[in-house]
């Protein structure tokens, strides 16, 4: 397919989100019970029911809604607009409890099945990648104090322009995605390009719905993770920069304090560096 507006490539772009959803979900069987299901769906029934007469909407604005529901589908944006407006509530209820590392939303541009290293690594980019470099490292500890050889950590991140590869057209296959094998310390070092602040798409039916709003699209800028270690809970992560533009008004609502990282200048100018280690709940870690 070859993109010919800017609406086509953002519409080619999130659509992608769609099939990788899709290809991550398809071995999971989320069942759940009659019980629950008529719960859960009737309280969301009557919190719309509740909006719509407490502030009176009308006919026009029903219509309205209903046309802006189905082109969140038709634009292949429903992986976005609920990875945007819903999922940190989500991540807030899995982890509340969990000892270790505070995490983040997973969003909608993970793909599994990145390249792999070991120890260190330089993440896949182009010759001529943008940006300032950035020598990211790591301990991947257990909340029971351990290091975690073995650990697998997963990282992947848009450009300087705010594009990921998979999901923007003429960004190079796994551009700026890879998986890290920690070695006999736990320890791994990733060199990369500092990400930018990120626009999510604004093109399709999420973007109609921000600027109907008068609210902004922006994201500050972030590493995506996930650190995966035998017998202890996934961490899906995502790390910002202390004091960056968005850090206090994500569109996503998906930073908090603890994932602030404070890059310093390497001695030799090369670019920056920083560590941030990250600490896994073993799996059956008390819940109350
Ligand atoms: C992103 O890059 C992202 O991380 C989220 C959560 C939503 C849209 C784009
Ligand atoms: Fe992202």
């Amino acid at each position: 397919m070859t993109p010919k507006s800017e609406l086509d490539i953002a519409t080619a772009d999130i659509a992608n989100a769609t099939k990788t959803f899709h290809e991550k979900v398809k071995n999971t069987t989320g069942e759940t019970s009659q019980a629950r299901v008529a719960q859960l769906a009737s309280e969301i029934f009557s919190a719309v029911h509740n909006v719509i007469h407490e502030h009176q909407v009308s006919y026009a604005e029903y219509d309205a809604v209903k046309a802006w529901l189905i082109k969140v589908g038709e634009d292949g944006e429903w992986p976005l607009f609920l990875d945007v407006f819903v999922e940190h509530a989500v991540e807030d209820v899995a982890t509340a409890q969990r000892p270790g590392s505070k995490g983040s939303i997973l969003g909608p541009f993970y793909v599994p099945d990145a390249p792999r290293a070991e120890g260190r690594i330089t993440l896949p980019m182009r010759a001529d990648e943008p940006g300032t470099p950035l020598v990211f490292r790591s301990q991947v500890r257990s909340a029971e104090g351990t290091p975690l050889p073995g650990a697998q950590v997963d990282v992947w991140q848009s450009d300087s322009d705010g594009l990921y590869s998979h999901f923007a057209p003429g960004i190079p296959e796994w551009n700026l995605r890879g998986i890290v094998t920690a070695d006999a310390e736990g320890r791994i070092e990733i060199s990369t390009m500092e990400p930018a602040p990120y626009q999510i798409p604004h093109e399709g039916a999420t973007g109609q719905l921000i600027v109907a709003a008068g609210w902004h699209a922006w994201r500050p800028a972030h590493l995506h993770f996930l650190v995966v270690a035998e017998g202890h809970e996934t961490l899906t992560s995502q790390l910002y920069f202390a004091g960056g533009p968005y850090t206090d008004e994500d569109v996503a609502s998906a930073v908090k304090p603890e994932l602030m990282l404070n890059p310093t200048p390497v001695a030799d100018g090369s670019g920056n560096e920083v560590e941030y280690d990250f600490v896994l709940a073993p799996v059956d870690y008390p819940r109350a």
